[in-house]
């Protein structure tokens, strides 16, 4: 194991400073397996897929602050696609036209924090994941028939949601808890009011799987804490949520040093149960448009439990008995039980009362304490199927695997280094796949070629099949995933072409049909795209010109009529900054304003035959 040094005396300051110091960069994924299953197997066989075989499972994974969701593949740690939710993607002309243009609002970047895949009964179904932006109150959810943003909703009275995304075991609701408290609709209050006028709202978000349409079922109004993680019950604890807060202290300022000084922190237990039927009986007040549940006038659903300081993960066991927090500034986890919460709620046995909610006694709830000797700043649990957890290890740069029911510790591995999240095949459902964890390393310095001062982070694959892990190999990675979920391919069903549907607004099928309408200033294209052409209007004399005056609104339709797999399209103005693509048998749209005069080559951006090159044509656009 690594030896560390932090910068600072004492584990805070080392910790808070970031600078930890490691005594030995050299040890990496070895040439060979330890694993006895794969005993006869090199690590670079493990993760070989041979051309034509394709990865058991999909690790869909925060692109971070690109906005992003990236797709690889495991466990060969190939990047399959780069799916743009809350950022505009040239490649893929998300956020060019019409309708993701609309979607995206006016924002050009998001932060994506924690993709959740859709669950049926506590397991991934495979068909929709969803994305929170931290930086813009939004919720995005992905089709992963296609693998495209199907909608985005904007939150109001967050302060940034990262305690999401995770979902209830039926997708019954999204959870997204604040992570800044703000004053209710961010409306002026000085910080010295902090105590009375910041809140920390929790969004109750549902999604219409038909419809494919997010929509606000209820907020709760919490304290002015700030919610680090959550995570949904199952089975006996399906009805609760549970979600880690930091800054108890009420800090307004320096919070390194003033959010860090109470002991304990809490742990906010919620019955969305419970809660939906206050709401239902209309026990909320309409607050900027969500429905408002205040805990102090509608007692009876939301509790708090004392936690070790300012934690950051809490992770349900797949059996759903147990709830496990990470310390962060604390070494150690401590596994909470689900059944002693549930029988203390119904005894009334509180030891006191935070803001209207009642406090649950810490002694009566807490299984255990496991405190492996030098791991330091535990954030996340995953999980196998035999009953083991595993722990990311910050600080000491390592993963801790543990049996649940004891707390006893039975194998290390170090990573590098800094490990946020990991996720586990299957990891988050009620039964975990347990054959390969892969550590999100914050820092990986000396690990790649250098691209300049900042480096490359990457992500570690480990086997976990066997009675011991088996760090397998290591992948470079785009700044800067924070967590991921892994899913079996056979739950993934993806769509091979878009339904021809002669009905679809917009649409145009046979060259015949196409055709360019003025109405007034506005011109409306109605366009076909194929193999090797644009038709924009099939009985003018030259089909592939699109002819406008200057000033003028210029809408343009464009339908594959392709219905090829992979033959997709794409459609690039010169001098527009505009680029969108069409899909086999998808209509997109695209508008913008003729304000420059002159001649502008029209192109094909998307390869698609061999006479790819001639797909082309002009927009010419008369002065004045
Ligand atoms: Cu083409």
């Amino acid at each position: 194991m690594k030896k560390w040094v932090p910068a600072a005396s004492g584990l805070l300051a080392g910790f808070m400073a970031a600078t930890v110091f490691f005594a030995d960069f050299s040890t990496g994924p070895k040439g060979t397996a330890s694993n006895d299953n794969n005993a006869n197997k090199s690590n670079a066989e493990k993760v070989y897929v041979p051309y034509g075989e394709l990865d058991e499972y999909y690790m869909l994974s925060s692109g971070g602050h690109s906005g992003q969701l990236f797709v690889y593949g495991l466990p060969s740690m190939r990047k399959i696609r780069t799916v743009p939710v809350f950022s505009p993607d040239p490649a893929t002309g998300y956020g060019f036209d019409t309708k993701t243009k609309e979607m995206l609002g006016g924002y050009t970047w998001g932060d994506f924090h924690h993709p959740a895949i859709s669950e049926t009964n506590g397991e991934y179904d495979g068909k929709f994941v969803f994305a929170n932006d931290v930086a813009n109150n939004r919720i995005g959810v992905v089709d992963l028939s296609n693998f495209h943003t199907a909608d985005i909703m904007e939150m109001p009275n967050m302060g940034g949601p990262h305690a999401g995304t995770f979902v209830t075991q039926n997708t019954e609701y999204i959870v997204m808890p604040t992570r800044f408290s703000v004053p209710i609709g961010k409306e002026y209050a000085p910080l010295d009011e902090f105590e009375e006028k910041y809140k920390g709202v929790v969004s109750m978000v549902t999604f219409d799987q038909e419809k494919k349409k997010l929509d606000m079922s209820y907020q709760i109004m919490l304290p002015p804490w700030s919610y680090d993680l959550s995570d949904a019950g199952k089975k006996v604890s399906g009805d609760w949520i549970v979600m880690t807060t930091y800054n108890t202290e009420f800090a307004t300022t320096n919070n390194e040093i003033n959010a860090s000084q109470n002991d304990r922190d809490y742990i906010v237990l919620l019955n969305w149960k419970e809660l939906e039927k206050k709401v239902a009986a209309g026990e909320y007040e309409e607050v900027n448009g969500a429905k408002m549940i205040d805990p102090r006038k509608h007692k009876g659903s939301i509790y708090a439990v004392p936690v070790a300081k300012s934690p950051h993960g809490v992770d349900v066991t797949p059996d759903g008995t147990r709830f496990i927090a990470s310390g962060k500034l604390a070494p150690l986890m401590t596994v909470f039980s689900f059944e002693k919460a549930f029988e203390a709620i119904k005894s009334g046995d509180f030891e006191t009362e935070k803001f209207g909610i009642p406090v649950l006694p810490y002694d009566k709830i807490v299984e255990r304490e496991v405190d492996p000797p030098g791991a330091l700043g535990p954030l996340h649990t995953q999980f196998d199927d035999r009953g083991n957890a595993y722990n990311t290890m910050f600080i000491s740069s390592e993963i801790v695997k543990w049996k649940i029911d004891t707390g006893e510790i039975l194998d290390r591995t170090p990573v590098h280094y800094s490990p946020g999240h990991s996720t586990a095949t299957e990891g988050d459902t009620a039964s975990p796949d347990g054959k390969w964890i892969v550590s999100l390393n914050k820092i990986a310095k000396d690990n790649f070629l250098s691209v300049g001062p900042s480096h490359p982070e990457s992500m570690e694959l480990i086997d976990i099949s066997g009675d011991k892990m088996s760090l397998t190999y290591t992948a470079p990675v785009d700044p800067e995933p924070h967590y991921a979920q892994t899913i079996h391919r056979d739950k993934i069903k993806t769509i091979k072409i878009y339904e021809k549907d002669e009905k679809r607004e917009h649409s145009v099928w046979k060259q015949e049909d196409t055709r360019i309408e003025r109405k007034g200033n506005e011109v409306h294209v109605y366009g076909i795209a194929m193999r090797s052409k644009f038709v924009f209007d099939a009985k003018a004399k030259r089909p592939d010109e699109i002819k406008v005056n200057q000033g003028d609104k210029v809408i343009i339709h464009l339908t594959n009529i392709d219905l090829d797999q992979d033959i997709t399209h794409g459609f690039g103005i010169m001098d527009h900054d505009l680029n969108y693509e069409v899909q086999p048998g998808q209509t997109s749209t695209i508008e913008f304003t003729a304000e420059k005069a002159g001649t502008f080559p029209i192109y094909c951006t998307n390869f698609c035959s061999a006479l790819h090159q001639e797909m082309s044509g002009y927009l010419l656009v008369e002065p004045k």
